[in-house]
């Protein structure tokens, strides 16, 4: 008996410190324990917080976007909501189109096929905010059938390209000589007085575009559309070429003066615009060939546009007029103006020669 107690003692003293480790070892696991639930706590608090507040990509918009009167809100979307900025290259675009002048159009049927034209011409994508705002100029005088196909092909193209537009028609009253270029003076002057485009399109009311690609919008060059007309077989007839469809941001018209107010009839004045392009070192900036094709409407020789014999003298002195003859010395009288369900018709009084 007396033998075993220093072994027992022994033994109870090793069992003691087994108990007092095994105790340690629980109150480690469970201070680890209750520390790795305060962690997930916090976690799951935190994405609840991220999910009430998400983070907002506030994209700047332009204070005319968010408070002029075509403000987001007037055409569907919610009031107040600034829009992210539209993609460079619209995803809407389809490339090469079918065009063709066989079956006539009717205005009803072209305004039940864009609904979401505005009145006057004016639309605007809903779900993202435009990167230009541009305004479509047409020279214009008892076209109404070219007008009809002109809508019809241009206003899906226009939305596909995700444009801020609005389509002005500047319509030549009475029956004098036709003055092209004065007109496009005029459709300038009128659109800005409407909005604060920053674009300007001119666009001969008998071309259409064969790809929506050809964006109608401004570059950093001034830009010529319709580069691959299929009456001149797909090509440009000659390099200096500026006819039919053209794009010229506010800052790059107004460098020029704008456009020549004394091409009277046809002929020419398009050549003095790119003369005064050239003047001033500015390049042309053009589409593919692939890009750029498009077609005109057939037409006989209107009255009162016959070539104009002063053309070759006129394109001859540009240096000399373009700072004299321009946007700063344009005259003219507005007859009219109409907004109407798809474009805004402003018939002016543009004199005589
Ligand atoms: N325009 C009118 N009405 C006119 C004259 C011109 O609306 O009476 C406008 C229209 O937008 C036209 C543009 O001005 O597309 C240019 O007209 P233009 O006559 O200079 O050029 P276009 O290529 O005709 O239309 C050239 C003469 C075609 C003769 C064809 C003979 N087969
Ligand atoms: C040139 C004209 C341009 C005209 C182009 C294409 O000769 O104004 O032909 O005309 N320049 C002069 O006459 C100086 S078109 O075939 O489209 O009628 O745009």
């Amino acid at each position: 008996m007396g033998d075993s107690s220093p072994n027992f003692s022994l033994l109870h003293r090793i069992c003691k410190l087994v108990v007092l480790l095994c105790f340690l070892h629980i109150s480690v696991t469970v201070v680890f324990y209750v520390r790795s639930l305060d962690i997930r706590f916090a976690f799951v608090q935190n994405q609840q917080s991220h999910r009430a507040s998400p983070v907002q990509v506030r994209v700047p918009v332009t204070k005319e976007a968010e408070t002029g009167p075509e403000a987001a809100g007037e055409e569907g979307t919610q009031p107040g909501k600034s829009l992210e900025k539209c993609p460079e290259t619209s995803p809407l675009l389809v490339g090469a189109l079918r065009v063709e002048f066989g079956s006539a159009v009717s205005l009803e049927q072209i305004k039940k096929e864009n609904p979401e034209v505005q009145m006057g011409g004016r639309y605007k994508p809903k779900d993202c905010q435009a990167l230009q705002k541009v305004a479509i100029i047409i020279p214009f005088r008892k076209r109404d059938e070219h007008l009809k196909y002109w809508l019809y092909y241009l206003l899906p193209i226009l939305k596909r390209q995700q444009l801020d537009y609005g389509v002005y028609i500047i319509n030549q009253d009475g029956d004098e000589v036709f003055n092209r270029a004065k007109l496009l003076n005029v459709g300038y002057t009128e659109a800005l007085k409407e909005y604060d485009y920053d674009c300007f399109v001119f666009s001969d009311v008998d071309l259409i575009p064969m790809d929506d690609r050809n964006i109608y919008r401004c570059f950093s060059q001034p830009r010529h559309l319709s580069v691959s007309m299929d009456k001149f077989g797909f090509r440009l007839p000659y390099n200096q070429y500026f006819g039919g469809v053209s794009s010229m941001s506010k800052e790059q018209y107004l460098k020029i003066n704008g456009f020549p107010n004394n091409y009277w009839g046809w002929g020419g004045e398009d050549d003095d615009i790119y003369n005064r392009l050239a003047f001033r070192g500015m390049t042309i900036s053009r589409p593919s060939g692939e890009v750029g094709k498009c077609r005109m409407i057939r037409h006989d020789r209107d009255k009162q546009n016959d070539p104009n014999p002063q053309r070759f003298d006129r394109i001859a002195h540009t240096r000399d007029t373009m700072n004299k003859d321009g946007i700063n010395s344009l005259t003219y009288k507005v007859v009219s103006l109409e907004k109407l369900e798809l474009y805004t018709k402003i018939t002016v009084d543009v004199g005589k020669p």
